[in-house]
């Protein structure tokens, strides 16, 4: 049986639940959630891997209209973002519009009855309007090494941990440096008799200035949300002077450089090891890592930072371009995710059989990172070019769930059924995009990054300040877009 809904979201992160709870207070209520896994959470949920906890403050990591007074900590760990995404769903009533174990694995606007037919794992579904709440993270990159198929010992990705697996008194290879490794790295040192950890390149670091938060501030957080707002804006101002930085200004990055500097002088001695930690690229080219105990993880006696190249992985071993060979039972992968590929492209079709993916090709890029010339009434959040590595992604999607909310509006005010971006908006919107692009770190840095896809373009960051892609996004704009009338006979 094909269930129809006017909306159709696919994932249950920050995205999904944020759209769907957005969509009802505007009165649309005939909407389902399509999550491939068995509860809500997102990435909050995938990634449980010792350590993990969120690099953006607290304050700015809640919704703007369910802000939360109980963070217990400055910047909050997975368990607490996940209970708060949990209670969220709970205390909204999306829990009984989500449909579980319902992964996506084809989506296809159909050009006569203008609508989506979704199939999934289990169902097969039909909606007006389809909203992409997948998250750029959600699919994990192993890279394709020599011999990995070989590997005898047990293996798994950050993004999946293996609870299971006791790593106590075990020979650990990690591979990758990025901020995921340098979370559960410190954590898992103590246990592992020896640790080797593989850095292909080094990254900037920033302190985490973690703290526990007070009970006057919770306090006052719950009883005064004005005060709990105040902050909120402080947090949010602070964090822009770091977009001035990466976009025009890279001079202002030279304090935050002169930080990350000290503090690998101050917490690793032997110059060697320090050398082999420290960038030779602009700060910020690549996302800045944030932790306050990764070198001094780096310098523990059972830990080794292997920077010679992979050459090959054995049942039992890893070898290294220089022919060392490291005896190793457990290989952990903290290689980042498919993200410039967009992976979820090769199941979405248009009208005219054409993948999302396939249409990227040439030309990667949406209109106002949010809808796409080709594929009427689909609405991608933390589409392309919207990222941001200094701030909250939550502010994002609520800036382009703004923008959705109104096309919806517009749909229901017309008799428009749907609507499309016109090509050339499209265009003009992604050439100034890139244009802008040539002036940031990213582009100048010296450095390859996860931002760039595999013709070395950024479609991953947004060029500017946040407050600029709110802007960007605060209005439909009907004019930019070819508007689709249903014919009656199949209404
Ligand atoms: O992944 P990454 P991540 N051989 O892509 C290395 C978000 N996040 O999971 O730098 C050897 O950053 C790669 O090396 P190099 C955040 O946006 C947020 O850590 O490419 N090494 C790099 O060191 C972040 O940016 C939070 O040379 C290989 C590492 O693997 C994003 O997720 C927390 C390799 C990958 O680093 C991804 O972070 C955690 C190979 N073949 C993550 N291939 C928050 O707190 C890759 N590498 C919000």
């Amino acid at each position: 049986m094909t269930e129809h809904a006017h909306v159709l979201i696919i994932g249950t992160g920050f995205s999904g639940l944020g759209a769907a709870y957005r969509l009802r207070q505007r009165g649309v209520t005939d909407v389902l959630l399509l999550e491939r896994a068995d509860d809500v959470g997102g990435t909050w949920r995938d990634n449980t891997y010792p350590g993990a906890a969120c690099d953006v403050p607290s304050l700015l990591y809640s919704f703007s209209f369910a802000q939360n007074s109980d963070w217990s900590r400055s910047f909050s760990s997975q368990p607490e973002i996940l209970e708060y995404l949990r209670r969220f769903a709970r205390d909204n009533d999306i829990y009984p519009r989500c449909r579980f174990g319902h992964e996506m694995l084809e989506s296809r606007w159909d050009p006569e009855e203008l609508r989506w037919h979704v199939r999934t794992a289990r169902g097969e579904f039909t909606g007006d309007i389809l909203i992409l709440g997948a998250g750029p993270l959600s699919e994990p990159s192993i890279p394709e090494i020599p011999g990995l198929e070989s590997f005898e010992g047990v293996m798994f990705h950050s993004a999946r941990w293996n609870h299971e697996h006791d790593l106590t008194g075990k020979n650990v290879a990690v591979i990758g440096t990025g901020s995921s490794a340098v979370q559960f790295v410190p954590k898992i040192q103590p246990k592992t008799a020896k640790l080797h950890v593989f850095q292909r390149t080094a990254h900037w670091t920033m302190p985490r200035w973690d703290r526990k938060v007070s009970r006057i501030e919770r306090w006052l957080y719950g009883r005064l949300p004005a005060v709990q707002r105040l902050a909120r804006y402080a947090v949010y101002w602070g964090r822009e002077s770091f977009a001035l930085g990466f976009t025009v200004q890279p001079k202002i990055l030279g304090v935050a450089r002169k930080v990350s500097l000290r503090n690998l002088r101050r917490q690793v001695e032997d110059p060697v090891l320090r050398e082999k930690l420290t960038p030779n690229y602009a700060f910020g080219c690549k996302r800045v890592v944030v932790t306050s105990d990764w070198y001094p993880t780096l310098t523990k006696p059972n830990v080794e930072l292997v920077t010679d190249g992979i050459a090959e992985i054995r049942p039992s071993s890893i070898v290294t371009a220089d022919g060392t060979e490291r005896p190793v039972d457990t290989l952990i992968f903290g290689t980042g995710f498919h993200a410039t590929d967009f992976p979820i492209g090769r199941r979405i079709f248009n009208g005219e059989g054409a993948s999302l993916t396939g249409r990227w090709q040439d030309d990667p890029g949406a209109y106002r990172g949010t809808t796409i010339a080709g594929f009427p009434n689909l609405f991608m959040l933390i589409g392309p070019n919207t990222g941001l590595g200094h701030t909250s992604m939550v502010f994002i999607i609520e800036s382009q769930l703004a923008y959705v909310l109104d096309a919806v509006d517009h749909l229901r005010r017309t008799d428009v059924t749907a609507v499309e971006p016109l090509r050339e908006p499209q265009i003009r919107f992604n050439k100034r995009i890139q244009r802008r692009m040539r002036r940031t770190v990213w582009s100048r840095g010296g450095c390859s990054s996860w931002y760039l896809d595999e013709q070395g373009r950024n479609i991953a960051l947004w060029p500017s300040f946040s407050f600029t892609l709110r802007m960007a996004t605060r209005k439909f704009d009907p004019d930019s877009y070819r508007a689709l009338v249903r014919p009656l006979a199949v209404r």
